[in-house]
């Protein structure tokens, strides 16, 4: 793949992606859907077309006010220092029929392509600089930026200062690699000059000190929280990258890429990462990743895609202490790729899109602003895939049908990468693995592929027949999922899903409710009037996850095979009477 064809030097832009390969979509692997999830419907938030952010930050004041990084600079101009940065305030978006109001709080602003909010006040990241943006007279625009950090940079191509977190008193960052204008000849596009370019720091908020954390980085658009308050980001296909990732960020750990001259770390051996997201297939310019900390994907993260459009899910499985994972698609149909998502405080899901502005490509955007709000409509689709001995366990969301359970509705397919200096790389070694027993939980949600052949250091690609719906004839959603296999699965099939457990306790029995947790089931108390009452318990979305019937003090108790931790409703119906409380499910 020459790294300079026409095709890649229109398209190797900003927003701040790898090149776009035409013509590496291999002939079967399925394609990123052109529809919202089922589950979710597209809201629209840019008032008008004079506004046109191309997302770099998203984040929420506490009167529910948006801000919205815009990045707002020209792809063809990638070498040179862009102050198109601006920073908007838009009052009006939560809810299901927002109206949304912009307003410009900063403008003029060197390559914004990371933003916070927090207590109120407006961080970002750009050109070299993390700088506060003030508002100190409250008049709704900020004042002079308060620098807080600088680190040195060339101005290279795609050499960005992502972000932005902040986590155990520090702000976290990401000073992505850059790489000599096209057509320097003589200069590999690896070359850099900077030190402690593709890291991630973190800063002392109060001198401004700051120090790397972790090495080997690319590209890392967007710095993301995960679970337990860990570091994410994601990167993008390219020199040394023979897939794009998202990786869970280690102290002192490599992840890869590598600089000439070369850094101190770069003979590190390199850390995978917990998921592979193949270029082509499945990703092309993975923006920030998002943590959902409730609902059916409790536990899950999605990242969206510059590039490609669309969300992805990734799902992710803990072995041996370890993060790996798999990734679904989620969601597509957004005017622009989207490239940062945070949930508002009406536990909508946002979406800051940014995109190429590319001739011929279906995302003819390089700008957007949409939401997305639950639907109400049921969706069966895969949830999750876990190792375990022997193969691969698929939780589904409803009961399957018994096309699930003949082992040829399943097609699977494993690979490595190659880490080189050259730009991206193939699958290599792509071997036909066979599925020689299917079996089934006892509750119909979960089957178990036992597998010939699984290795480590592979993409094990799954792809489901279309026959494989739910026992009610729900079509699956997500019929493909590519799961990195770091380790093997030490666990048996079916084995409840460890967590970390809260004691078991009698919970208060205020409001007539109550509950006790244990691995795989959950213990409700009830005390309503006589007669007969219904227990439902139900996701953060509304939908049922389960039903009894009991009467007078009741105790219930529900299989939690399935569910994933997070919050829950419990509602209590006697008559016309409705109780409700929320649950937390370890
Ligand atoms: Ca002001």
């Amino acid at each position: 793949m020459s790294k300079k064809s026409p095709a890649n030097r229109i398209l190797s832009l900003a927003c701040m992606s790898a090149p776009l390969l035409f013509g590496m979509h291999t002939a079967d692997a399925a394609s990123p859907p052109e529809d919202v999830h089922p589950g979710w419907k597209i809201v629209d938030l840019r008032p008008d077309n004079n506004f046109k952010p191309m997302v770099t930050g998203l984040g929420f004041l506490s009167d529910g006010s948006l801000v919205v990084g815009s990045w707002g600079g020209s792809h063809d101009l990638l070498q040179n220092r862009q102050m198109k940065g601006t920073v908007y305030i838009l009052k009006g978006v939560t809810g299901s029929t927002p109206s949304p109001q912009v307003s410009t709080y900063a403008s003029g602003l060197e390559d914004l392509v990371g933003m916070l909010v927090k207590d109120d006040r407006i961080y970002v990241t750009g050109g070299e600089k993390l700088s506060e943006l003030p508002d100190s007279d409250k008049n709704g625009q900020a004042e002079a930026a308060k620098v807080i950090a600088t680190i040195p940079g060339t101005h290279y191509r795609h050499e960005f200062l992502f972000g932005l977190a902040f986590k155990d008193g520090k702000f976290w960052m990401a000073p992505s690699s850059g790489k000599p204008t096209p057509g320097a000849s003589g200069i590999l596009e690896y070359h850099q000059e900077n030190p402690n370019r593709g890291t991630m720091m973190s800063v002392d908020p109060a001198t401004g000190a700051y120090e790397v954390y972790a090495m080997g980085l690319r590209e890392p658009n967007g710095v993301g929280m995960g679970p337990d308050n860990e570091l994410f980001v994601p990167d993008v296909q390219g020199n040394w990258l023979p897939a794009n990732k998202l990786i869970h960020v280690k102290k002192g750990k490599f992840y890869g890429f590598k600089h000439d001259p070369p850094e101190s770390w770069d003979n590190m051996t390199p850390t995978p990462p917990v998921v592979y997201l193949p270029q082509g297939d499945v990703a092309r310019a993975p923006g920030g990743p998002l943590y959902v900390p409730f609902g059916r994907y409790a536990g899950q993260m999605l990242l969206g895609d510059a590039v490609s459009g669309g969300i992805r899910r990734i799902f992710l499985d803990k072995v041996n202490g370890e993060y790996q994972g798999t990734v679904f698609y989620f969601a597509g149909g957004f005017e622009a790729g989207p490239n940062r998502l945070i949930w508002g405080p009406d536990s909508n899901l946002y979406v800051g899109q940014c995109g190429q502005g590319a001739p011929d490509w279906a995302y003819v955007k390089d700008f957007g602003l949409q939401k997305l709000v639950p639907s109400g409509r049921d969706v069966f689709e895969m949830l999750a895939i876990r190792a375990r001995q022997g193969g691969l366990e698929i939780e589904f969301t409803h009961e399957v049908n018994s096309a699930a359970l003949t082992a040829s509705n399943y097609t699977v397919k494993s690979w490595y990468y190659n880490s080189t200096s050259a730009y991206g790389g193939p699958n290599m070694d792509t071997k036909t693995l066979q599925v020689t027993a299917v079996s089934q939980s006892t509750d119909k949600k979960s089957v178990f592929l036992a597998i010939n052949g699984l290795q480590t250091g592979r993409v094990v690609n799954l792809t489901l027949a279309s026959g494989i719906q739910s026992s009610t004839g729900m079509s699956n959603w997500t019929r493909d999922t590519w799961y990195t296999l770091n380790a093997l699965g030490t666990s048996m099939p079916f084995d409840p899903v460890p967590t970390a457990l809260s004691p078991a306790k009698p919970a208060a029995w205020t409001s007539g409710m109550g509950y006790r947790a244990q691995p795989g089931q959950i213990e409700l108390f009830a005390k309503v009037g006589g007669g007969i009452q219904t227990v439902e318990v139900m996701d953060l979305r509304g939908i049922r996850v389960a039903s009894r019937d009991g009467q007078g003090k009741t105790s219930l108790t529900l299989s939690t095979s399935g569910w994933a931790p997070g919050l829950y409703h419990v509602a209590i119906r006697q008559g016309g009477k409705r109780t409700v409380e929320t649950l937390i499910l370890p």
